[in-house]
């Protein structure tokens, strides 16, 4: 799905703003839904996009579980009559059913990608139309990412040693209970825009680079829709290069573009050349930036540009302060530059697909992306079988196609993680079925066949059949933390021993998360749990491990910053495991990995 860009002939109305909202579910979001003032005992005023938990100080906002209602009125001006108007939702937390005039247009489900809904018909220009929409935040086994609604809390605890049952029912049964480690922020996260093309019009691009030589091959795709298609007129695209020269052209719906002296896509520090793909088709016009770079495994190296690749970077989250999940630019752009302070290379975007806006930036700022379907909680701690209890499956291969579908342009990414740390020690056959067929899904949609992994939790790694065939084997471990606890000469034992199996397996493995909960300010002479110098040895010691291995291709730290998260027993206030505070400011093992990665290249570091 193409990003919605604004153009000599394509027009956005950003719908950002403060809208009108209630909690509850007082409205039954049917078929129709009317008026909020009618329904709603109190309407407030909230932000869009952002999420709602924490624009007001109560309780029933931050806990909130169930149903939300959005509502304002959208103008269609006259000035696009003549024009194909559409209605783009960059995401809605979780699940959404969009109304128009109390109407139910659209409904869809995922929190983390776009969907849009052509309403030139329902919202003539020159008219407007109110529109409502419905949100629901609850997670359960059939969600993306997994809940436990009103069920067992598989993730933290499920109040042991209480001997009353019904105490236990009453606590399970008051909350969106997460089966994963992240503040379950809903809403209109991101933002909601019309946007015109014409009517006959450029409905998606494909471009897949490669290199030969010193030249840029270029496949490409386009593919056309709408009313008056057949006098739409010929496809014709133009390569135009950083400085708005055209380099090379072609006419026709798919072909092979030549680039000659191709300026590569490098990550940061080296240089990430964008050329921008200039697409015509009869009135339409539509500007796709990329870049030309190549990816590929080969035996234990992950190469860019045909060279063996040293990933140093972190896990993050979309999080902050008051807009919890929501598109926050000016966080993102400091974000960036932390990353750049860090000399850190990438991110995984654990655990679900970041907002489009991230990814152009990393294209523009060359930071390299391993990005991540919402597929975190498919763990059922070993009780069931949660590829036969849950009913997942469908959406799983939605959320690939669309995250593939939205994403497939981008040279900042570099590989899929089909999912987080799912069970695969306990029904290892199951499992094995499950992700291999994702696995090949995965490689079919992706149109520059990217390499292709999932992320594994601290697990017997001898009895997990999946993790050893993915492309890149990323194990997400915390020895030393949640085992070994405040033990780093039993944690680097355990830890080499699990990589002397690794070592025997041929492939390369990166370290997808690792860490230490550290509260900015706990210090200590003897390094113990929570201080900072707990986490900074913690690092160094496992950092002198990985060293010595030539077959590990990346440090990926848990995480960037601390993390807002549900309550519990194993959380002061939210995770903290961040080299950065929530706020951005540096702990002392910031100073470290800037250190550190200062002084390892992006290329050829295990050479
Ligand atoms: C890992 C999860 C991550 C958690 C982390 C932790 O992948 O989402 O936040 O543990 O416990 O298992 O800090």
């Amino acid at each position: 799905m193409l990003y919605p860009r604004e153009n000599e002939v394509r027009a956005i109305s950003d719908l950002s703003g403060i809208w009108d909202f209630c909690l509850g579910d007082a409205c039954n979001p049917g078929d129709t839904c009317h008026s909020l003032n009618v329904f709603c005992s109190q309407v407030d005023r909230i932000a869009v996009p952002a999420s709602y938990n924490d624009q007001k100080d109560d309780p029933a906002y931050r806990r909130h579980y169930g149903w939300a209602y959005y509502q304002r009125r959208v103008t269609v001006p006259s000035c696009y009559a003549g024009q194909r108007v559409v209605l783009r939702f960059d995401a809605v937390t979780h699940h959404a059913r969009i109304y128009l005039n109390g109407s139910l247009v659209m409904e869809h489900k995922g929190g983390f990608l776009p969907f849009e809904l052509d309403v030139t018909r329902q919202i003539p220009a020159g008219t407007s139309a109110q529109l409502i929409v419905a949100v629901d935040n609850r997670v359960n086994h059939s969600t993306l990412p997994v809940g436990n609604e009103g069920g067992t809390a598989f993730f933290g605890s499920d109040n042991p040693g209480i001997p009353s049952v019904e105490a236990a029912k009453l606590w399970r049964k008051s909350q969106n209970l997460p089966n994963f480690d992240f503040f379950n922020y809903a809403g209109i996260n991101r933002p909601v825009r019309l946007y015109t093309t014409p009517k006959a019009y450029i409905r998606d691009i494909t471009l897949v680079p490669d290199i030969r030589g010193t030249d840029g091959i270029v496949a490409y795709q386009v593919e056309t829709a709408g009313e008056d298609e057949e006098t739409g007129g010929a496809v014709k695209v133009e390569i135009v290069d950083a400085h708005g020269t055209a380099v090379a052209s072609a006419e026709g719906s798919c072909g092979r573009i030549v680039v000659p002296n191709a300026s590569l896509w490098q990550p940061w520090p080296g240089t990430p050349y964008l050329y921008t793909a200039r697409v015509t088709y009869g009135q339409d016009r539509y500007e796709q930036p990329f870049g030309i770079r190549t990816v590929k495994v080969e035996g234990k190296q992950f190469l860019i540009n045909g060279q063996p690749f040293y990933f140093k970077g972190f896990g993050k989250h979309e999080d902050s302060a008051f807009h919890g999940r929501g598109l926050d630019l000016c966080l993102d752009v400091k974000d960036v530059n932390l990353i750049h302070w860090l000399h850190a290379n990438s991110f995984r975007t654990s655990h679900y697909p970041y907002a489009e806006e991230m990814y152009e930036l990393c294209d523009r700022e060359g930071i390299v992306i391993i990005d991540e379907t919402p597929a975190v909680g498919i763990n059922a701690g070993g009780h069931c079988d949660p590829y036969q209890v849950f009913s997942i499956r469908e959406h799983h291969e939605q959320v690939l196609r669309d995250m593939i579908d939205r994403d497939k342009n981008h040279p900042c990414v570099v590989m899929w993680s089909m999912g987080n740390e799912p069970d695969t020690e306990h029904f290892p056959e199951s499992a094995y079925d499950y992700w291999q067929e994702l696995y090949k899904l995965t490689h079919q949609l992706d149109p520059a066949n990217r390499p292709v992994t999932f992320v594994c939790c601290q697990n017997h790694y001898e009895q997990d059949l999946v993790t050893r065939t993915m492309d890149v084997v990323c194990i997400n471990r915390y020895y030393g933390w949640y085992n070994l606890s405040g033990d780093l000469d039993a944690a680097c034992y355990g830890l080499n021993q699990e990589l002397d199996f690794w070592e025997k397996q041929g492939k390369p493995v990166m370290i997808t998360e690792y860490g230490a909960d550290a509260v900015a300010g706990i210090h200590n002479c003897v390094p113990e749990m929570f201080s900072e110098e707990y986490q900074t040895e913690y690092y160094e010691r496992q950092n002198a491990e990985f060293d010595k291995r030539d077959f590990f291709i990346g440090e990926h730290v848990w995480n960037f910053a601390d993390f807002g998260t549900i309550q519990g027993c194993m959380r002061v206030d939210g995770n903290k495991k961040g080299l950065l505070t929530r706020e951005r400011r540096p702990k002392m093992a910031a100073h470290y990995f800037r250190k550190r990665w200062g002084q390892i290249p992006n290329f050829g570091y295990k050479d």
